[in-house]
This record gives structure tokens, sequence and C-alpha cells, in this order.
């Protein structure tokens, strides 16, 4: 991925939005990773805050940095979360502008969840992560005995399902809820919402990495700033 300044200097400018008795949803990957440790941070200095994690590793890392964490049905609601993405469409010409792929991570059911919740999601990126056109592969979590049916749904819409082999773990990739995840090659997505919908309808689909009208701004961290897109 981009450059871990880039990154950094995008999650720090993210941590900054917080306010004091917010309720903030904690992303997952490597740079929302920054943001979670500049949180901490400001935690020592006395910011209350309470967390809501979108995964395993980010509920480690909110634990490491001495953030209280809490869950969705037991708040009134997100003020803001932060978080990654493997593309953000960049191109206020686009009906896509602000919208993203999401699930490199295999995280993507729950953070979806917990920042389509927010009042306010701010996405963290370097530049490698910006697009002009959507035409990676969408991450897409399934129940594990649906992912041959589903591999099938998704050729008939012209994708090219792949299931997700694991690296240190013999056999696929196994999410924090429990489900596999194909890698759906669709080419260049011209309509994301109506594949979007389409990939929600399928039986055996629990969630995709399509994040349509979701973000409100992304900060893009660069060699020597922050950029922000507002959506
Ligand atoms: O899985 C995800 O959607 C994550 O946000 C992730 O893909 C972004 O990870 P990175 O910040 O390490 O690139």
């Amino acid at each position: 991925g981009g450059s871990d300044a880039a990154k950094r200097r995008a999650g720090e400018r993210a941590a900054e939005a917080v306010a004091d008795g917010d309720v903030v949803g904690l992303g997952t990957g490597s740079t929302t990773a920054y943001a979670i440790e500049a949180i901490g941070r400001a935690v020592d200095d006395g910011l209350e805050v309470r967390g809501i994690a979108t995964s395993f590793q980010s509920r480690q890392l909110a634990l490491e940095e001495g953030i209280s964490l809490t869950e969705l049905d037991a708040v009134e609601g997100v003020d803001l979360a932060i978080d990654g993405a493997d593309r953000v469409v960049d191109d206020p010409e686009s009906a896509a502008h602000g919208t993203l792929i999401k699930g490199g991570g295999a995280a993507h059911t729950r953070e979806k969840l917990v920042d389509a919740s927010a009042d306010r999601f701010v996405v963290v990126a370097d530049p490698s992560k910006l697009t002009d056109r959507l035409e990676a592969s969408v991450p897409v979590a399934v129940l594990p005995e649906a992912h041959t049916v589903v591999a099938e749904r998704i050729a008939e819409l012209g994708g090219e399902a792949t299931l997700r082999d694991a690296e240190h773990k013999d056999g696929p990739v196994v999410t924090d809820a429990g489900n596999l995840v194909l890698d759906c090659a669709f080419g260049p997505i011209g309509e994301p919402g109506e594949l979007a919908e389409r990939l929600s309808s399928l039986p055996g689909v629990v969630e995709h990495g399509l994040f349509v009208d979701v973000a409100d701004a992304t900060y893009v961290g660069t060699d020597d700033g922050v950029e922000v897109r507002r959506y």
C-alpha cells in the first residue's frame, strides 16, 4: 500500500475530529490504526470516548491503547466512524464520487454496519487508494456452505468469484463472523449502486464490499499534508 507517512497523516487528522463524549466507530486496517493510536493518546490526556470496534484486530488495538469499548446496542448512536478503504472513487464529475470498495481485510461486514450507523463516516486513505473508476475486485462475505452457489450466481452477473485463501492457516480465510470471502472481479463497474443491490439480494451473501453513499468525507494523506474530500 501507500506510504506510512501518508497513512499516518490521514489517520491522525481524522482522530482530531473526535470530540469529548463521542461514541467512535474504530475501523480496521493499517491506516485506521494510526487514528486509533492517536485517539489512545488523547484518551491518555483525558479525552472521554467510547469506541465500537469493527473487527477483532481493531478491538485488540483499542484495548492496547486503553480506549474503552462498547457495542451498538448499548449506545444512543455513533457520532463518528473512522475507517480505511481499498478503493475510493475520486472524481467529482462522477455519480460514484465517494463510493468505496472495502474488504481487503475481510472485516467489511461489521465495518459496514458500524460505518453506516455513524452520524458521520470519515475514510482515511493514502493516494494509492484513489481511483476515477471502480474496477477492483469486490469482496463478498458468504455463509460458508454457500460459497459455490454464490460463485455461480456471481458468474451469471458477469463476475468471476475466487474463494480467498488464508496465508497463515490452511484453507480459506474465515471472517470474524465465521464467514468465507469471495473476491469477485467484474471489470469496470459502471453502476455500483445497481451491482450493490444485486449482490445484497443473493441468497448466501452476508455482506459485500461496495460502500455506496456511505462515506461523508475522505482524508487523503499526502507526503506533505492531508487533502480532504467532502461528499
Ligand atoms: O478491509 C478494509 O476495508 C480495510 O479498511 C482495509 O482494506 C484498508 O486497509 P489499509 O488501511 O491497511 O489499506
